[in-house]
């Protein structure tokens, strides 16, 4: 599979929203992949992504060949480390942890998965990943060691989105965290999208389809969720194509 930017592009261009869900290989177990994919098949998803903050080496490369038995939508890695990588997806969210300072998950982590990137043909989708505050710790911030940017500093989010675009990231990603409390608010989405003319990502505790659909509205071009559909996937009914 080709040309997974391009789409989102082509999908901004047009106003369609896109939306993944993020599977945890920590979570997922094997024998439930083929009814949980049948229902991502059924529902208006159009990308799964993969990946977690805490995973064991060789479990995302199992799953994700498993995941690709039952679907044809794209599967893009979103990892929380190198040993996350695998040829077997389509494509990887290449992420730099904009928002913090700690150089390994600004440029470190990077340089070392080069060598594993070289020898596989996942399309690299170089991403600046904002984490912003939603009232608890999340495993992004733990992991990584780095603070969230406040809510309410809403200046130095959109800087921090417009900084990564000059840098030539091609996908600015807002995450409040899986399994946020708050989602990340409208008028922060939409003072982002104003600033941006790369593809918006928002994620982290959007848990309804009206949350949902106030992300699109305000500016967020794909939407990830995960922790919704991992706790109830009655949920996946209400989001039938
Ligand atoms: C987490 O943004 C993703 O990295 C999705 O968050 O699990 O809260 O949906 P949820």
């Amino acid at each position: 599979m080709s040309g997974l930017y391009e789409h989102m592009i082509a999908a901004k261009a047009k106003g369609e929203k896109l939306l993944a869900v993020l599977i945890d290989p920590d979570k997922m177990k094997l024998e439930t992949v083929s009814n949980f994919i049948s229902k991502v098949n059924q529902s208006v998803a159009t990308h799964i992504f993969v990946g977690g903050s805490e995973v064991g080496e060789g479990t995302t490369e199992i799953l994700v060949e498993e995941i690709k038995k039952h679907t044809d939508l794209p599967i893009i890695l979103f990892p929380g480390d190198v040993i996350q990588i695998t040829d077997k997806a389509d494509g990887i969210l290449f992420l730099s942890l904009i928002s913090g300072r700690n150089p390994d998950y600004l440029i470190g982590k990077h340089v070392e998965a080069v060598s594993k990137l070289r020898d596989t043909t996942l399309e690299v989708i170089p991403t600046g990943y904002i984490l912003i505050k939603n009232g608890k710790q999340t495993s992004v911030e733990r992991v990584s060691q780095t603070k969230p940017l406040k809510r309410d500093d809403v200046k130095t989010i959109k800087n921090t989105a417009k900084a990564g675009e000059l840098l030539g990231m091609k996908l600015i990603y807002l995450e409040a965290g899986s399994g946020a409390t708050h989602a990340i608010e409208t008028n922060i989405i939409s003072k982002v999208m104003q600033e941006l003319n790369i593809p918006l990502i928002v994620g982290g505790g959007i848990r309804s389809k009206i949350e949902l659909e106030s992300a699109y509205k305000a500016g967020a071009d794909l939407v990830v969720i995960g922790t919704a559909f991992e706790q109830d996937e009655t949920f996946f009914d209400e989001l039938k194509k």
